[in-house]
């Protein structure tokens, strides 16, 4: 069986105030219950593969939707869709390389997001851009990978400031690469004194569980928060 995924191409910004959007969107969300967590990071730091082991680890207990944001490819949204079995749609930025609000709604919408406890939007690879655009996400989560060194928050604090979580993946070639894990949490708490940090490899599951049981901890928070 192969469904086909919707593919929805994005021409240019609907909204002048991103931040007005944002915060109109994630009332409605919160009001729905629909947990959103915007997930950012450079091309190739492991979102898709975390995403799906994180999904098939959670798909008995919530419903669950992915939102794949790219340039213009649809492989990671087969991904998906062939691993995990749960709804996934496609948005095509049309070259830009974050998402805005208007963009990330157009999306939820298109996938009924009132249906589903905890919806993912996987942002466009970058490590600058989508750092600066609300999406009215209940979680803001970055992935850095091993492999692109431990210096990333004097490259890019923006993006270390801006996220809830860091999910520092693929830490099984920790030694490989000579990553120093406890450099890199010192840099980041300088910018980010409360984010919460995972070591996780996808591939060995090392941190997966942790990562999991605070991500449906936060998503049955949610759920439970009474409406303002
Ligand atoms: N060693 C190792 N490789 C991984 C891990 N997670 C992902 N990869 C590999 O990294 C590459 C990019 O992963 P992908 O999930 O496509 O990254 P994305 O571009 O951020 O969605 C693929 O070849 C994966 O097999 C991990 O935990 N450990
Ligand atoms: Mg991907």
């Amino acid at each position: 069986m192969m469904d086909k995924i919707k593919v929805i191409n994005i021409q240019k910004r609907v909204y002048a105030n991103n931040d007005e959007e944002a915060s109109i969107l994630r009332k409605d969300l919160e009001k729905n219950k629909t947990f959103v967590m915007n997930l950012m990071s450079s091309p190739g730091s492991g979102k898709t593969t975390m995403l799906v082991n994180t999904i098939n680890r959670l798909k008995e207990k919530l419903k669950i939707a992915i939102i794949e944001a790219d340039i213009d490819s649809d492989v990671d949204a087969y991904t998906i869709l062939n691993q995990t079995g749960v709804t996934v749609n496609q948005l095509h930025s049309g070259g830009m390389c974050h998402l805005d609000c208007g963009m990330a709604k157009e999306g939820l919408e298109d996938i009924n997001y009132k249906d589903f406890d905890f919806v993912v939007i996987e942002n466009i690879g970058n490590l600058i851009c989508p750092a600066s655009y609300d999406l009215g996400q209940a979680l803001n989560t970055m992935i850095l990978s091993v492999p692109e060194g431990d210096d990333k928050p004097l490259k890019y604090p923006k993006m270390f400031t801006k996220v809830d979580c860091l999910l520092v993946s693929k830490i099984d070639t920790v030694t490989v690469f000579d990553f120093d894990f406890k450099a890199l949490e010192e840099r980041v708490r300088k910018l980010n004194p409360n984010i919460n940090i995972f070591p996780i490899s996808a591939k060995t599951n090392e941190g997966m569980d942790e990562w999991c049981d605070f991500l449906l901890e936060k998503i049955n928070n949610f759920k439970r928060a009474e409406n303002k």
